[in-house]
C-alpha cells in the first residue's frame, strides 16, 4: 500500500466511522499485497452486485444505500460469487455473516467456504434461527487467489473482500429465489440462446440482455412434461454470428431451490452452434408440479453449473408444469427377478448378476445418451459410472428384453 492509498483508506474509514483498531467497534481488515485478482460477480437472494471490479487495497465497504438485503431466520437462501474472468482467475471464496455482531467472524458464522480452486462458488445456505442474529449485521464476501488459504482475515498476495450491511428479519414473504447466473461484462453477445423450444415453448429471436439472464414469467412461455415421456429439445444460437459452445437444462425436480447435478436433464456441446435431443423425466410422485426450469450456454464447454460464472454464456429460466407419468413407470420398475443391479443406489461401481448369460447391455443417462454398451456374454459385470445421475439400462438375454433404473450418487 502506497501513502496516498494508506491515506485515502483512513479517510474513508473514518468517514464510516470505521477504524482499524481491533478493539473498536470494526471487523479486522485483510491485507493484500497485490488487488489484481478480486470478487467481480456476487448475489444473495435479492442483492445482485455485478462488475464491481477491484478496490484499493483489496477492501471494499459497501454501503446499505447502494447494495443490502434482508434475510428471515429460518429460510434458507441462495448465493453466487465469481471473479471476473474464468481463464484468468481461479482461486478460493468465502462468506461470513457475523450474526452474534461481536465484530468477528467465528467458524460457525461461516455462510459459505469453497475450496475447489474454481473461478465461480454457489450454495444454499440457511439462516440460523436464533431470534438474538435479529438486526443489521456486516456480511464478508471474500475471495484469494490459488493456493492460499480462505480465511475471514489475514495477510494474502491477491484477492477482494467486500464487507456488506444487510439485515436479519423475522419473517419475509415466501419468494422462491434461485442462484444467479453470471456472464462476464461485455460478454453476453458471444454465445447466447437466440432459440429455445421444448414442448409449447419455443421462444425465438429472444436475443441477449446486458447481464445474460431472463427469467421468463409463466404466463409467456410455459409447457407440461409428463414424467417418462420424450420430449424433443433444441437449443441454438440461431442466425447470431458467434462461436460455438455447449448447453445444458436443469428442472428442479424436487423443488428444494437448487439445480443438483442429477437434474441436469439435458446437455450437449461443446463445439455446437445448435443442439438438438429429447428430455425423458425421471418417474416420481414427488416431481409433480410447478418447476423452475434453467438452460444455460457456455462458449467452448458444456455447461456443469447453473449457478455463478461461465467463460461467456446466457441463461433463460422458465417455470413449467411436471405431470405424473400416465405410462412408464409400471415397465421402469418391473421386476422380472432374473437379473439384478447392486448397489443402488451406488457410487458408481455397480455389479450386473443374471441367472443366464446377458447378451446385450446398453446404459443410458437420462437424456437418453448412451453412457455404456457391451455384449458380455456371461452372467455376471462390473461397471464403472463417473458421473451421478440416475440411469437405465437395458439388458437382452436370449429374446427377453428388460430395463432397470438406477441411481448413481
Ligand atoms: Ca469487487
Ligand atoms: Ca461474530
Ligand atoms: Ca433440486
Amino acid at each position: 500500500m502506497n501513502t496516498i492509498g494508506k491515506v485515502i483508506l483512513m479517510i474513508s474509514l473514518s468517514i464510516l466511522g470505521i477504524s482499524n483498531d481491533a478493539n473498536s467497534q470494526s471487523p479486522c481488515i485483510p491485507q493484500f499485497t497485490s488487488n489484481y485478482e478480486y470478487v467481480d460477480n456476487f448475489a444473495i437472494h435479492t442483492l445482485v452486485s455485478l462488475y464491481s471490479g477491484t478496490s484499493v487495497n483489496g477492501y471494499e465497504v459497501v454501503p446499505p444505500s447502494l447494495y443490502t438485503v434482508s434475510l428471515a431466520l429460518g429460510k434458507s437462501y441462495p448465493i453466487s460469487v465469481s471473479t471476473v474472468d474464468p481463464i484468468s482467475y481461479v482461486g478460493n471464496f468465502g462468506v461470513w455473516i457475523d450474526y452474534n455482531n461481536n465484530y468477528q467472524f467465528e467458524p460457525e458464522e461461516k455462510v459459505l467456504v469453497d475450496t475447489n480452486q474454481g473461478y465461480t462458488a454457489a450454495c444454499r445456505f440457511t439462516v440460523p434461527a436464533d431470534s438474538s442474529y435479529l438486526g443489521e449485521r456486516i456480511m464478508r464476501v471474500m475471495y484469494v487467489r490459488l493456493g492460499e488459504n480462505i480465511t475471514p482475515c489475514d495477510n494474502y498476495y491477491s484477492g477482494e473482500a467486500e464487507d456488506y450491511t444487510i439485515s436479519i428479519v423475522g419473517q419475509q414473504e415466501d419468494t422462491m429465489m434461485y442462484c444467479m447466473p453470471f456472464c462476464p461484462k461485455l460478454m453476453s453477445h458471444v454465445f447466447p440462446i437466440e432459440e429455445f423450444k421444448l414442448g409449447s415453448i419455443h421462444n425465438l429471436y429472444s436475443g441477449y440482455t446486458p447481464t445474460s439472464y431472463s427469467l421468463y414469467k409463466h404466463e409467456e412461455f410455459t409447457t407440461t412434461m409428463e414424467m417418462g415421456k420424450y420430449y424433443s429439445v433444441k437449443i441454438s444460437l440461431g442466425s447470431i454470428a458467434g462461436v460455438a459452445g455447449g448447453y445444458a437444462v436443469w428442472i428442479d425436480l424436487d423443488n428444494d431451490g437448487i439445480f443438483e447435478a442429477w437434474e441436469r436433464v439435458f446437455h450437449d456441446g461443446p463445439l455446437l452452434k445448435t443442439a438438438t435431443g429429447t428430455i425423458k423425466l425421471p418417474v416420481n410422485p414427488a416431481y409433480a408440479g410447478l418447476r423452475r426450469m434453467r438452460v444455460r450456454s457456455a462458449w467452448a464447454e458444456v455447461p456443469d453449473h447453473a449457478c455463478g460464472l461461465v467463460r461467456a454464456g446466457e441463461t433463460e429460466d422458465y417455470t413449467i408444469l411436471v405431470t405424473e407419468s400416465t405410462v412408464g413407470e409400471s415397465e421402469l420398475l418391473a421386476v422380472d427377478a432374473d437379473w439384478s443391479i447392486s448397489p443402488n443406489p451406488s457410487r458408481g461401481n455397480i455389479e450386473i448378476s443374471s441367472a443366464l448369460p446377458i447378451d446385450e447391455i446398453r446404459i443410458q443417462d437420462m437424456t437418453g445418451r448412451l453412457i455404456f454398451e457391451d455384449n458380455p456374454a456371461s452372467d455376471h459385470l462390473s461397471v464403472n459410472l463417473s458421473q451421478p445421475g440416475i440411469y437405465i439400462a437395458t439388458v437382452v438375454i436370449g429374446k427377453q428384453v428388460s430395463r432397470r433404473r438406477f441411481e448413481v450418487i
